[in-house]
């Protein structure tokens, strides 16, 4: 890799772990080491974990070093131990996993210093590995963002307010058309795009329409006032069992006190904001929306060509606003705020079309199963992504307010259960175009 890509790396580690110290800092040692859910790990195993990763494909893969302590790999493997058993394995304490988490860190430093950065490593790229653990670490700090928002008890982070919207944004139209025909979907040139991305590959989609925004919470609401829970029509069997049996009716982290409706938001409760995009629901929840709105989520293939694609050029860009890295103006991203952003918001992140809020503040929903791309090849690990593909898991994509930026841009796929509400999950709506309107 060149110095760039070098600095760059330097750069994306040492702000992950600044982020890493303020989710694991912010609560005392009992609380690190507690399950505060049981869809969640003890935040003291997501820190040693993410030493653990970072040993093993850095310290081991890239740089030839015998394990540092071979004994704990086991204990840090996601996929030996459910994340509801975490608690009950052998541990580190807090100032243990701290300790071995800042070792790794020392030597990692120092071997980034001195890796040829070309090819690098036996069996992956370094250039590459680089890129590939500052993302992991940043997931697992979204992970205990999320843990952080199912904790008990009185509020331990605290972020300015994301900007409000401009006056325009009382003003946009309510959906979009995307013109139909071929686009480039997926990545073969990104450095960092994990394996899944890949590689990029020609898409026709039909022309659509999409929701100029995420769907807020008012209009949720409406959904909510007109028994939209308790009707069968709108919802996936599957789904409309799972809200029976749970006795769900609003999204998670809502309850009704007063006649009016609350939301508990780390560890502060709130009057749900009418203009905020909708945060926790399940893919279930945005479905059944889509269709009591006489819509449908939108495809994978349809969200990426809403945020690449650039109807002048015909060329797919890295983000919706272009090919720039994200900054403050572009998108609510990397935890600086502890909300997503009001509807309408971030004018300079819109789409050519004019299609606002694709990254950052909620991640969105797709109607798509997690599947792999034409010509896809695991790398570096099956366990990334290959063994989640099917119909269990749908896509999300775009990126949450939790995400930070290494993590994030047009190609990025997330996924999760259809079940899944405690994740930063929201939506928006897509419907098919009218025969008539892709005239050019
Ligand atoms: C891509 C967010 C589903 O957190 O399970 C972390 C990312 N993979 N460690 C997850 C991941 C291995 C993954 N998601
Ligand atoms: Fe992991």
């Amino acid at each position: 890799m060149n110095e760039d890509l070098r600095r760059r790396a330097l750069d994306a580690l040492t702000r992950a772990r600044t982020r890493t110290a303020t989710l694991t800092e912010s609560v005392d040692d009992r609380e690190l080491t507690a399950q505060h859910s049981p869809l969640m790990s003890p935040l003291v195993w997501d820190l040693a974990h993410i030493g653990n990763q970072e040993e093993q494909w850095l310290l081991r893969t890239v740089g030839g070093r015998a394990a540092l302590r071979p004994e704990i790999d086991s204990v840090y493997d996601a996929f030996e131990h459910p994340r509801a058993t975490r608690p009950s394995l052998p541990l580190l304490a807090p100032a243990e996993a701290r300790g071995y988490a800042s070792e790794v860190r020392g030597r990692v430093l120092d071997l980034l210093e001195r890796t040829p950065l070309e090819g690098g490593g036996p069996l992956v790229d370094s250039a590459f590995a680089f890129g590939m653990i500052a993302q992991h670490e940043q997931q697992h700090d979204e992970t205990m963002l999320i843990t952080h928002q199912l904790r008990e008890g009185p509020a331990a982070l605290s972020a300015p307010e994301p900007p409000r919207a401009g006056p325009d944004a009382a003003e946009l139209p309510a959906d979009v058309l995307v013109p139909g025909g071929p686009f480039t979907m997926g990545t073969s040139t990104e450095p960092w795009a994990l394996d899944n991305e890949r590689p990029a590959h020609r898409r026709t989609v039909p022309a659509f329409r999409i929701d100029t925004t995420p769907v807020t919470c008012g209009a949720y609401l409406a959904f909510m006032a007109d028994g939209g829970y308790r009707d069968p029509r709108w919802w996936a069997a599957e789904g409309y069992e799972q809200i029976r049996r749970h006795d769900i009716g609003a999204p998670l982290f809502w309850r009704r006190e007063g006649g009016q409706w609350l939301r508990r938001r780390f560890g502060v409760t709130e009057p749900v904001p009418l203009d905020e995009p909708v945060l926790h629901v399940s893919w279930y929840e945005a479905d059944a929306y889509a269709r009591w709105a006489g819509r449908r989520l939108p495809t994978e293939a349809e969200w990426e060509k809403a945020a690449r694609h650039d109807p002048e050029t015909g060329r797919s860009r890295r983000f919706p606003w272009g090919d720039a890295e994200p900054t403050p103006v572009h998108a609510n991203l990397g935890q600086r705020h502890l909300r997503p952003a009001p509807a309408g918001g971030y004018r300079e992140g819109r789409s050519p079309l004019g299609v606002r809020q694709l990254i950052g503040d909620v991640w969105e929903w797709t109607a798509s199963d997690f599947l792999p791309y034409p010509g896809f090849a695991a790398f570096p690990y099956r366990e990334y992504s290959e063994v989640f593909f099917g119909s269990a898991h749908k896509v999300l994509r775009g990126g949450s307010f939790g995400v930070d930026p290494v993590a994030c841009r047009g190609t990025f796929r997330n996924w999760d259960l259809p079940v899944r509400r405690q994740i930063f999950s929201g939506f928006r709506t897509a419907r098919d175009a009218d025969p008539l309107e892709d005239t050019v």
